[in-house]
């Protein structure tokens, strides 16, 4: 630590420090969490991490625009984090519980995006008016919708924020009539029973 006074003079320092006080964390934290693609579903995942250390942590996550964590105690490594949102972007974390209050330092935060739901409640219908989610760029579609893009990558299915019935909102071709298209704008699945 150097503390250091300048200006003519030298007078009194502009700040004071006292009793420092370092303590080490002994309890170590995990490493690379990980949520393997093939275990995101619509309402679960499964998390790994590498720890041969400990036997208890704390498995925190969130909806990723929001600021508070759900926590989770947890003695199995990898764990199922379920009763999830579908097509819904989350945050998780984990540190260890070394017991008596000691925990360790929190992982990187990682994201994931659980899958879309099937829809299988009718009457189904959808107005075009939440933002369009990228696809690859440059493609965006409305969430869980599939955008195709084929021939003229000029000409595609966009989102018209101003246009529709009373100017909600709706999808709209973006084309020419003198060159040839062959773009799709797909419905999320549908299940049709009875
Ligand atoms: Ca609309
Ligand atoms: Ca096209």
């Amino acid at each position: 630590m150097l503390g250091q006074t300048t200006g003519a003079g030298h007078y009194a320092p502009p700040a004071a420090v006292d009793n420092i006080f370092i303590n080490v964390n002994t309890c170590v934290a995990p490493t690379q969490v990980q949520i393997p693609d093939s275990t995101i579903s619509t309402n679960s995942v499964v998390i790994h991490w590498n720890d041969t250390l400990n036997n208890a942590w704390i498995v925190e996550y969130k909806v990723l625009t929001d600021t508070v964590w759900s926590t989770v105690s947890v003695s199995s490594n990898p764990y199922t984090l379920s009763n999830l949102t579908p097509a819904t972007k989350y945050q998780v974390r984990v540190k260890a519980d070394c017991g008596g209050g000691d925990e360790s330092f929190y992982t990187n935060i990682v994201d994931f995006q659980t899958t879309c739901a099937i829809i299988t409640t009718f009457p189904w219908s959808y107005d075009f008016e939440n933002e369009w989610e990228s696809v690859g760029v440059p493609l965006t579609a409305p969430l869980c919708w599939n955008n195709i893009d084929m021939f003229n990558t000029t000409y595609k299915w966009v989102s018209y924020a101003t246009g529709g019935i009373n100017n909600s909102g709706c999808a709209r071709f973006s084309g020419s009539s003198s060159v040839g298209n062959n773009d799709y704008l797909i419905t999320p699945y549908l299940t049709l029973t009875g």
